[in-house]
Order: C-alpha cells, then structure tokens, then sequence
C-alpha cells in the first residue's frame, strides 16, 4: 500500500481528518493515488486490488455511509469497466477521471447546500452548533453578514467543538464555546440549532455526533427549531432493508487515560436523533421535511430500493 494512503487511513482513524464529507473526500483520494501508482497489469487485477482497499477504508469509520456509498460507487463503475476490452492502463485512467469528477460534484453540491443553509437563518440570530461539521461551518460562513452569534458545544471527549469555534471565530463571527453540559442554559435564548449529520436513516432519523440527539430533544422543549446539515449522499441505504447503521464505540483512552480499575467506559462516536425532533434537512437540492430525504436521496444516489 502506497504511503500516501496509509496515512490517509491513519489520519481518519485518528480524527486528524474528521467530518463526514472530509472522511469520504479523503477515501476517494486515496483511490485515486491508488490508480496512479498501481502495478496491475490487468483490469481485473486492478479491479480486486481497488474492491480490498475500498473495504479497508470503509473500515477506518464504521458509521460513514457518505465514505460507503462513495467507496461502493467508486467498485462499481470498475466492474462495468473491466468488463469491455480495455487495457489495464486505460482502466485506471477512466476510474481516475471518474474519482476526480466525484470529488468536483462534491464541491458543486455543497455550494449549492450552503445557500440554502443560509438563507434559513434570520439576522442577529444566535445558533447553536456541536461538534465540528464543515457543512454547518460552511453555511454559518456564507451567513456571516447576517451578524449572527454561535454557540459551539465543546463536545467530549475529543473536543472538535474547539475547531468549529476557531474556524468560525477565524472567519470573523461572534463565537462562544461551552461545555456541553450548558446546553439547555443557552438553549433559552437560541434562535435555532444547526447540526451535521453522518448517517440519515430510511425513516429520516439523525445520526451524528453524541450529544446531538440530546441538543435536539432539549431544543424541543423550548421550541427552537432543529436543523441537520446533510448531503444526501449520507443516506444509509442498509437501513432500508432493517439493518441497524452501527454506532463507532471508539477507545475508552479518549474518555479517561488511566481510570481506576473497577470503572468501565463507554465511548459512542453518535447517537440517533428521532425524525420527529428534526424541523428540516438542509440538502443540496433543497430543504426538506426529514420524510423526504429517503425519496430524495435513493433517486439522487440511483439507488435501486428493490429486489
Ligand atoms: C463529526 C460529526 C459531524 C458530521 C458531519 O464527527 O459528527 O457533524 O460528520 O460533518 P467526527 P460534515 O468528528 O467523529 O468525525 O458536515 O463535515 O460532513
């Protein structure tokens, strides 16, 4: 494996680079140094090489279906591929080609998603955001003229709050980090919470970041409206078919280095967030009830949801 892409895989499993949309950026690139430095000398080579390596980066973050889908793609435009009379060379430079303009349409789409995402925010208004995701940055970005305030919750254990807080702080707007226990403190005074998202389940429901779906119940009760920020790409189509999105238990160092011996430690990456605490999505086609996203994203994504 090229060195390149190993780093790649340390670097997402290390939460050096997080954020659905930069994990599954990041797998496509390392597929795309793959096919510039493969040795292959068949298609079907290098067919089985890119299929080993898509499961190993899908493996780095178990609840990433951007990265799945994306990776899934990516394995079957090759079989299509590999099935004409190409040559090796030809095939990687076509799989190449098709990585690049995925990575390009990304980029489209998110613009797209940050005009709407700010167009949903009222002037001087206060938001609150948890964790770090670069759609929500994005939006609160192209908002700032709007002279918002944001809230950033800190978010234990590995505190990507920090980053959303520097970022934002960075790019010239009013921001405020708390712990993450101050939630409903300054959930009084929000005009609204705007969170990302990872995994978007069949029936519309949440997954991101834990604490998310505490933030959401705790905005229902004062009647402050909840948005999630998300592609439709993050779909999770095996949960069309009652398969549970799995939730990333990641290392108990993340949460106490050396804890006394009888203390056991739980540390959940997510948590699912019930369609019914959710006002919107905010898409790159639009912002929608969270009923639509599953029509929305299985013709988006060309998902075929029967047998
Ligand atoms: C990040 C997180 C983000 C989503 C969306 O968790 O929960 O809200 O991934 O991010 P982690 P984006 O830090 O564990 O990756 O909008 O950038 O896709």
């Amino acid at each position: 494996m090229h060195s390149d892409i190993k780093k790649i895989i340390r670097d997402i499993k290390s939460l050096k680079i997080q954020g659905a949309r930069n994990v599954a950026k990041a797998s496509v690139k390392a597929l795309i140094i793959h096919a510039e430095h493969s040795k292959a000398s068949t298609p079907r080579a290098f067919y089985n090489e890119v299929k080993k390596l898509s499961a190993v980066l899908a493996g780095t973050r178990p609840t990433e279906p951007m990265m799945r889908n994306a990776l899934d793609s990516a394995v079957k435009f090759l079989y299509i591929e590999i099935k004409g009379r190409q040559t090796a060379k030809t095939v990687k430079r076509r799989f190449k080609e098709k990585q690049k303009a995925y990575l390009k349409k990304v980029d489209a789409d998110t613009k797209r998603l940050f005009e709407y995402g700010a167009k949903l925010i009222p002037k001087d208004a206060l938001v609150i955001t948890h964790c770090h995701s670069s759609t929500v940055t994005g939006i609160l970005k192209k908002a700032k003229s709007k002279k918002i305030k944001v809230i950033a919750c800190e978010t234990r254990p590995r505190y990507q709050g920090r980053i959303t807080a520097k970022e934002l702080a960075n790019a010239g707007i009013d921001t405020t980090i708390v712990v993450d226990g101050a939630m409903n403190l300054y959930m009084k005074k929000a005009d609204l919470v705007m969170v990302g998202a990872d995994s978007i389940t069949s029936r519309g429901d949440l997954i991101n970041k834990v604490g998310t779906s505490t933030l959401a119940h705790i905005a229902k009760m004062h009647d402050t409206s909840f948005y999630s920020a998300a592609e439709l790409s993050k779909y999770s189509a095996m949960t069309f078919y009652g398969e549970r999105e799995k939730i990333e238990q990641r290392s108990p160092k993340e949460v106490w280095e050396k804890p006394p011996k009888k203390v056991k430690i739980s540390n959940p990456a997510f948590d699912v967030t019930s369609a019914k605490y959710i006002n919107a999505y905010i898409t790159e086609m639009g912002v929608i009830p969270p009923p639509a996203f599953f029509t929305l994203a299985t013709k988006r994504l060309g998902i075929k949801i029967y047998r």
